[in-house]
């Protein structure tokens, strides 16, 4: 198959309409989000083949979850559980400080367990896509990582971690033993310089994350832009000037870019250049996933013209 393989929790979120404070709000817009799913929408609008994996209830955020997937082109391996899917609720307090409140615990994607990721979609795949999130979820969780990321190791499948780290799930002390764990099995990391400070003491986070192991390193620094060491080169690419409005799923957007041109066999400096693209294009769109472009809207981003 030789696409994007990647599993977790998606949810249905109610993001509140307008700026302020959120017992002021008139609406509710009700979308879909999750990081590892928004990463499978991402490469799946830039033409690259993907497939998610998890648990959803059997309930309207569940069926949103499916619907939206397909319709973007993702492959979706489900298990229906009786637990609800997980939801969150955010607002926009000001136009500089965004609050989530997560509804999660108990639900039917921290349900996900190693049983549930079919070992042949794993052995098939180009690529296995795991985020910091999903082992912070529930001790089934945890294991349905390590156990996937190991079943792509000992097939020769590349693994990507992307540390996400969420202070509303874990804290710094808990986290830093397993995500340091799970990057020293990765072959591609993606991480910001305050997250790779959770695990490793290199003053260079680049250098930091490359001594535990990964070939390709990638630090995304939001509006400085990225640096990366990839296969022993380095690289550093400037943010592109956007006017941002929403800057949740701009990392996602980053790691969907740099995957899909993976995929694609494009080379490190390409990658890591639609990745930024990607990125910029997601923080002019309000949503989760819903500023995801595709090839022609990340050209048009490039040469500055959307109607082209
Ligand atoms: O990366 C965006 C995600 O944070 C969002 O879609 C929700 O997956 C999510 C999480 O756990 O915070």
């Amino acid at each position: 198959r030789s696409g994007l393989f990647t599993f977790g929790e998606s949810m249905g979120i109610f993001v509140a309409d307008g700026i302020g404070p959120v017992e002021h709000a008139r609406g509710f817009t009700l979308g879909v989000a999750g990081a590892e799913s928004n990463v499978a929408i991402g490469v799946a609008r830039l033409g690259g083949s993907a497939t998610w994996a998890g648990r959803l209830g059997p309930d309207a955020a569940g069926g949103l979850i499916t619907t939206r997937l397909t319709a973007a082109g993702v492959r979706v391996i489900k298990v229906t559980d009786t637990a609800h899917t997980g939801l969150m609720i955010r607002y926009q307090r000001s136009a500089q400080f965004i609050q989530a409140d997560y509804h999660r615990a108990g639900s039917a994607g921290s349900r996900l367990g190693p049983d549930d990721l079919p070992a042949d979609e794993i052995r098939a795949a180009g690529i296995v896509h795991v985020t910091g999130i999903t082992p912070a979820l529930s001790a089934s969780c945890r294991a349905a990582v390590f156990s996937a990321v190991e079943e792509a190791r000992a097939a020769g499948v590349p693994v990507s971690v992307d540390v996400n780290y969420r202070s509303k799930l874990w804290s710094r002390t808990d986290a830093a033993p397993v995500l340091r764990d799970l990057v020293s099995r990765a072959d591609v990391v993606f991480a910001g310089p305050d997250e790779a400070a959770i695990f490793v003491d290199s003053k260079d986070p680049v250098d930091g994350l490359a001594g535990l192991g990964p070939s390709e390193v990638i630090v995304k620094d939001g509006a400085r832009g990225c640096v990366a060491l990839i296969d022993g080169a380095r690289h550093e690419v400037p943010a592109l000037p956007v006017t941002a409005v929403d800057p949740v799923g701009a990392g996602d957007a980053f790691v969907a870019g740099y995957l899909a041109d993976r995929l694609a066999g494009v080379d490190a400096g390409q990658r890591l250049r639609t990745a930024i693209a990607a990125g910029a294009f997601a923080v002019t769109v309000p949503g989760d996933c819903e500023g995801l472009p595709d090839r022609a809207e990340l050209g048009a981003l490039s040469g500055g013209d959307i109607n082209r």
